[in-house]
């Protein structure tokens, strides 16, 4: 372990913290979005000024996998789908655990009032209220797209998230569109957010 230089190290991560803070809100907005929860290292933890939550906001998101994980969240931060973004390869699984609070994940459809923004042929899902920890839903989506969902109870609080599904033209996404203005303004916040990432992961870099 280096032990010269820890003052201008740890000049460098404030300087980091306060840029990145100046971006985030209350609530869901400026949270966890990375499956290496930095939470895990605890109350020990000499990361007080760094703001670990805001930092994954910002991680760089990795190619598609066979199988994601979201965890469910309500902490002193808000509440969370933890990471927002998962992106699996095409008939991938996510799963969707209940850490803590009480939850739904639940599709934007029309069938739940919702404006539709999923691909336009995929069934929608809605997991029904996990109220205890532990309790955990699996979906696996076949189709090639952007899915976005919701907590029923803590929409308003953006608790959203989205899986992204295979490399999908970014042109015929329902989940690209602007958030709808029916939404709770967190919810649109978020979700923009959500689409400039999305966007950029899908850049295609040989066109
Ligand atoms: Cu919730």
């Amino acid at each position: 372990m280096r032990t010269g230089q820890p003052h201008s190290n740890r000049r460098t991560i404030l300087r980091l913290a306060s840029g990145i803070g100046m971006l985030s809100v209350a609530g869901c907005l400026g949270a966890a979005t990375n499956g290496s929860d930095p939470h895990e290292s605890g109350p020990t933890s000499d990361h007080e000024h760094t703001h670990d939550h805001t930092h994954a906001e910002d991680t760089h998101l990795g190619g598609p996998v066979a199988h994601a994980d979201v965890a469910m969240q309500s902490t002193d931060a808000g509440h969370h789908f933890s990471p927002h973004i998962v992106w699996i390869e095409p008939a991938g699984t996510v799963t969707w655990a209940n850490e803590s609070g009480a939850h739904t994940t639940t599709a934007y459809h029309p069938d739940v009032e919702k404006p539709l923004r999923i691909p336009e042929s995929a069934p929608p899902w809605d997991s029904g209220m996990f109220s205890e920890p532990g309790k955990t839903f699996e979906r696996s989506f076949e189709d090639e797209g952007v899915y976005d969902y919701f907590c029923t109870p803590h929409e308003y609080r953006a608790m959203v998230g989205r899986v992204i599904v295979g490399e999908p033209s970014v042109d015929t996404q329902p989940a690209l569109a602007p958030p709808q203005d029916g939404l709770p303004e967190e919810a649109q916040t978020l979700l923009s957010r959500l689409n400039a990432r999305t966007k950029d992961a899908l850049k295609q870099p040989d066109e």
